[in-house]
């Protein structure tokens, strides 16, 4: 186990006491920062939209933006989840495709050529050391979501797996973290697709691989999204 993993499990022992006394609810909605080639994150645009409204379905909400950074992001996440032990996490991010996806399932798996925005990557490793080889989200199974997204006309898909990059390892961390402490949170991953904007400054060549989606759209999934969870 290496020196974070140790740290991770030190917190999550520290902190398995004391929900029941916390005041619980609300909902908190994440995005991240750009990262890449990706200049312009419609995830971090939507959190920050959210973030002007002070509640939602008569719930306190709260907004965060994520580091693209392995560490700091999924020490922020078990950190706000703490802080607030919402009723529901809906943590949002950008994936190439043409499609909303419906994260089902994060892995216990970093891999990645592509280097988080500190640096790192990563041939292939655990995330947390003898923990579960994979979580469901509260996605699971919520098929009348997907049919409410494409009677609104919007392109989505149920996701088996939300990649091995800085996206899946928060929603892992988010998932181990509550079910490890007992905490009353549904935690919910949402990819959306880039922003056409974003994939019109590419050169041509790339351009023509890429698809993306306007943020207006992505805006009216996510609010159907909400709506149902
Ligand atoms: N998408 C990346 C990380 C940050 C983001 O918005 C991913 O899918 O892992």
């Amino acid at each position: 186990m290496d020196k974070d993993q140790g740290r991770h499990k030190e917190m999550v022992r520290g902190k398995l006491k004391g929900y029941s006394m916390r005041r619980t609810g609300g909902i908190l909605i994440t995005g991240f920062e750009t990262f890449g080639e990706v200049k312009l994150n419609p995830s971090e645009m939507l959190a920050r939209e959210f973030a002007q409204m002070p509640e939602l379905r008569g719930l306190p909400l709260n907004t965060a933006v994520l580091p693209t950074v392995f560490e700091k992001a999924c020490n922020r996440i078990t950190a706000l989840l703490d802080k607030y032990t919402p009723a529901l996490l809906l943590s949002l991010g950008v994936a190439p495709g043409p499609s909303i996806r419906l994260e089902r399932l994060a892995l216990n798996w970093r891999e990645t050529r592509q280097a988080d925005n500190s640096g790192v990557t990563d041939g292939g490793s655990d995330l947390i050391c003898g923990a579960p080889a994979a979580y469901w989200s509260a996605l699971k199974g919520r098929s009348e979501i997907l049919e409410a997204l494409h009677a609104a006309g919007i392109p989505a898909a149920f996701s088996n797996s939300a990649g091995s990059y800085v996206c899946n390892a928060v929603m892992y961390s988010a998932l181990h973290h509550t079910a490890s402490c007992n905490m009353p949170t549904s935690c919910a991953f949402v990819h959306i697709p880039r922003l056409p904007q974003d994939v019109a400054a590419l050169d041509p060549d790339r351009q023509a691989q890429q698809s993306s989606m306007p943020l207006e759209l992505s805006r009216r999934a996510i609010e159907i999204i909400l709506s149902l969870l």
